[in-house]
């Protein structure tokens, strides 16, 4: 907003009295407005909102870089080891209030702004939402910068600076779709370009073989086209601004901006074909999550930024210790999933090619300095790209692949591997065509391959690594997800923050599994006061919110039941929606029972190609829009579909949640991070025994959370056998009447065929066996209602999850990643 005549004279008299603030407040009050005045050249008179948010970054950006300049120093200077973190995809979110936060200036600057009349919290909510990501995999990467930050690991995340990150959500009459987001748009006062730092990536070409001084083949990839890779920085700050690490992300930049021959021929659109085409690279993020996207322009992301990643911390290392030979011994890099698992023969090119070692050598440092981490089990979603396509992309790194080959075959032929075990540890799948296996390239060149909870790495030594896990015994290992209390606890929620603090102290801030002191306050009653006081302001929150995006009034006392993850069948929010609507007929036949208020809130995003996703989404909205016009149900039963989820919109979401749910089929999500996230903020689960639940249900004990359906072996064995959805369809009543009013139309009058495709699946062959697991999870939601009406009873487990949740910090994951695979020291807890 522009400030009236009136306030912006008070303002100005105010800046010049410099009055309310005081001593911190007064010295970053002044920073702020030397920011806005020099950095943002803006007069306090004239500035707008998004000029103040500028300001007061940038004031919060010199602070910051203060300890990030000293940490970098300490690491040169002791000469220890460095982590590298591999990701195609970051999901940071906002960076102010959780750099306020960690760094210890939230109040400073609340105070130091309001002393100009500026709102801290309205402006924060100005900063466009950085989603470079889509999901857990981009989120977890996140969490982890942080963590590593605040452990003390010195590390480097690299990735891509995506022009347009995740697509924004637009719901139109109910259905999803997609415009770009530029996050960029106003600038972006957290990077540091470097334009010095830039190297270049080639494409295509030819490999000459040549003879060496003893003889031995000599290889040099001619590539047939190049481009340049140019480093964005931003600082990742730990708690208490502990250490600040870097996040080095690249953006894809031609190495002729605008052909000068063509242009001084006057073809001046045809001069900026060759920078597009280059540029193209960093344009724009795969809305793909679990599903690969197969397209070339993907692989040329990830050989682009493996590759740039992977020349920089050669050069760090070389410049700092001018022996490649210790290159493992100051390297550990962690690949996040097979999309940078191209790095295996990027390292080796690099090291036999350029640095002239031999095989073996080379070999050696490259696993030892490698490690993998698998997110998916799903078959569909585990990466593959034809041979003949690297063979034209990366003629060099093919001829390497085949090489690994032929020694990962040969040791299993000597330790007696039949025909079909060699089949499976082979990169190469000759049974689709010819494929190069990324998650075999990866875990033959790993020393470490890890899972992401303890049920999803047993998986992946029963399933997809079955053989390579048998070939290089003890190399799987799991290292449970985690999530940053930082931010999904005091960023998210400073309510509970606060409270927990006046209770139990603040050492729950530096080490999370302190919450346990909690314990005793569980049946409390003045705790459980204050704590169901705290829930129900953020419910109100909420509320509002709801109220703004979608128009639609909610009960802050109702029951607040939630779903928010990316839309995907194994997730099963068809399983939800339906219940939603068994418990809508319910209540229509039965309005004279005392039911539960409930309000039940959807929001996720769907792969923009993903049409079963697409017509999920409709059919909540569908739901919503009869169910919330009902006069019948009254103000018992409420469906929300929030548009536009991202990291943000979570931030609200989940402090205001009494109900997580987690009820994928069971075996198909291999962690989860929101379960953890929910627990954190004291809302209980209602999930399956998948993923990270089932180290949930170990952590707060099976009278806290509610766990039905099937088990992920019993999963397994139902897909075996002959079943038929339709016989289980017929056992259940209450099934079969959801079904028929879905099938029929009753949720979409105007075109009453739109949800028949949705149902005949599940009636034929429903693999994600919603069927099966319907009649436990209505039962379970019948039980939770139970529960609510006894709110001391509720209190006390939601209380307890707080209490137990500390184990998922991802300040213990990075932990067991630093000890058991980065060998790399964390400070003591
Ligand atoms: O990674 C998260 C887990 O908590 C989730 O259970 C898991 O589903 C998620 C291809 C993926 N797995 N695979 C992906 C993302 C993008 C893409 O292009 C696959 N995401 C997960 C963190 O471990």
């Amino acid at each position: 907003k522009l400030y009236s005549a009136d306030t912006a004279l008070a303002v100005a008299d105010e800046a010049a009295k410099l009055p309310e603030a005081t001593g911190d407040a007064r010295a970053f009050r002044d920073l702020i407005l030397a920011k806005l005045t020099y950095a943002v050249g803006k007069d306090p008179i004239v500035a707008r909102d998004h000029d103040w948010l500028r300001a007061v970054s940038l004031a919060l950006r010199d602070h910051i870089v203060d300890r990030w300049m000293a940490t970098t120093r300490g690491v040169y200077r002791m000469g220890g080891k460095r982590v590298y973190y591999l990701s195609l995809e970051f999901l940071i979110g906002r960076l102010l209030k959780d750099g306020l936060n960690n760094m210890n200036l939230l109040n400073t600057a609340r105070e130091a702004l309001a002393s100009v009349g500026v709102d801290l919290d309205m402006i924060a909510e100005m900063e466009p939402d950085a989603a470079l990501g889509n999901g857990g995999l981009g989120r977890l990467a996140a969490c982890f910068m942080e963590s590593m930050a605040t452990v003390g690991v010195a590390a480097y995340g690299y990735g891509i600076r995506y022009e347009n990150g995740l697509f924004r959500q637009n719901i139109v009459d109910g259905w999803q779709t997609e415009s770009p987001e530029n996050w960029l748009a106003n600038g972006n006062p957290w990077e540091f370009p470097r334009r010095e730092v830039a190297y270049e990536i080639g494409f295509g070409g030819a490999v000459e073989a040549t003879e060496g001084w003893d003889g031995s083949a000599v290889h040099a990839w001619k590539p047939g086209e190049t481009i340049l890779g140019v480093a964005h920085d931003t600082p990742a700050v730990g708690w208490r601004g502990n250490r600040v690490n870097t996040l080095r992300l690249w953006s894809a930049r031609s190495l002729d901006p605008i052909s000068l021959d063509a242009f001084n021929a006057g073809d001046h659109v045809g001069a900026l074909a060759e920078r597009n085409r280059a540029e193209s690279i960093s344009r724009v993020l795969y809305p793909a999550d679990s599903t690969p996207a197969g397209q070339e322009l993907r692989l040329r992301q990830e050989y682009f930024f493996t590759s740039a990643s992977l020349q920089d911390i050669v050069r760090r290392h070389m410049q700092q210790y001018r022996d490649i030979r210790t290159f493992a011994n100051k390297a550990a890099i962690q690949l996040n999933d097979t999309h940078p698992a191209i790095a295996v023969a990027e390292l080796m090119r690099i090291l036999i090619d350029i640095h002239a070692l031999s095989w073996s050598d080379a070999f050696t440092i490259t696993r030892d300095t490698i490690s993998y981490t698998n997110h998916t089990l799903l078959p569909e979603a585990l990466e593959t790209w034809p041979v003949p396509l690297i063979e034209r992309l990366l003629p060099r790194h093919m001829q390497i692949i085949y090489a690994i080959n032929a020694r990962v075959l040969s040791e299993a032929r000597s330790s007696g591997a039949s025909d079909a075990m060699i089949a499976a540890v082979s990169i190469i799948d000759e049974s689709h065509g010819r494929r190069v296996r990324m998650g075999n390239l990866a875990f033959v060149g790993s020393h470490k391959v890890n899972g992401v909870s303890a049920l999803h790495s047993n998986l992946m030594k029963e399933t997809v690594f079955k053989d390579l896990n048998t070939l290089f015994p003890g190399r799987i290992t799991n290292k449970t997800n985690g999530i940053t209390p930082r931010r999904w606890l005091m960023t998210a929620n400073p309510g509970l923050t606060t409270l927990l603090r006046e209770t139990i102290g603040d050492g729950y801030l530096d080490n999370a599994e302190k919450l346990v002191a909690l314990e005793r306050f569980a049946k409390d009653a003045a705790f459980q006061d204050s704590f169901a006081t705290i829930k129900h302001a953020n419910k109100a929150r909420l509320a509002k919110l709801i109220q703004q995006s979608v128009g639609l009034r909610v009960d802050p006392s109702a029951l607040f039941d939630v779903q928010i993850k990316r839309i995907h069948e194994y997730k099963r929010q068809l399983l939800n929606i339906l219940e939603t609507v068994a418990l809508y007929n319910a209540i229509r036949a039965h309005p004279e029972k005392d039911w539960v208020p409930r309000v039940k809130i959807f929001a996720g995003k769907a792969a923009a190609s993903y049409t079963a996703a697409k017509y999920v989404i409709k059919l909540i909205n569908d739901v919503a829009r009869v169910v919330n016009a009902d006069p019948a149900v009254r103000n018992l039963l409420k469906v929300v579909f929030l548009p536009n989820y991202n990291v943000s919109l979570a931030e609200t979401v989940i402090p205001a949640a009494n109900l997580s749910e987690q009820i994928s089929t069971a075996g198909m999500e291999a962690s989860g991070t929101g379960n953890m996230k929910f627990g954190l903020n004291g809302a209980l689960t209602i999930g399956t025994l998948d993923g990270a639940n089932v180290e949930m249900l170990e952590h707060v004990g099976a009278d806290n959370i509610f766990i039905f359906g099937l088990k992920a072996g019993e999963v397994e064995q139902r897909r075996q056998s002959a079943r038929n959805p339709g016989d289980t369809i017929a056992a259940s009543h209450a099934l079969a009447e959801v079904l028929d009013a879905v099938e029929s139309g009753v949720f979409s009058p105007t075109d009453p065929e739109r949800h028949k495709g949705t149902v005949q699946t599940l009636r034929t062959s429903d693999w994600f066996l919603v069927t099966d697991d319907f009649d436990a999870y209505t039962a379970m939601q019948r039980k939770i209602d139970a529960l609510w009406v006894d709110g001391p009873a509720w209190n006390e487990k939601a209380i307890l999850n707080v209490a137990r949740m500390g184990w998922f910090s991802s300040d213990r994951t990075i932990r067991e990643y630093s000890d058991e695979i980065w060998g790399v020291p964390t400070l003591p807890v």
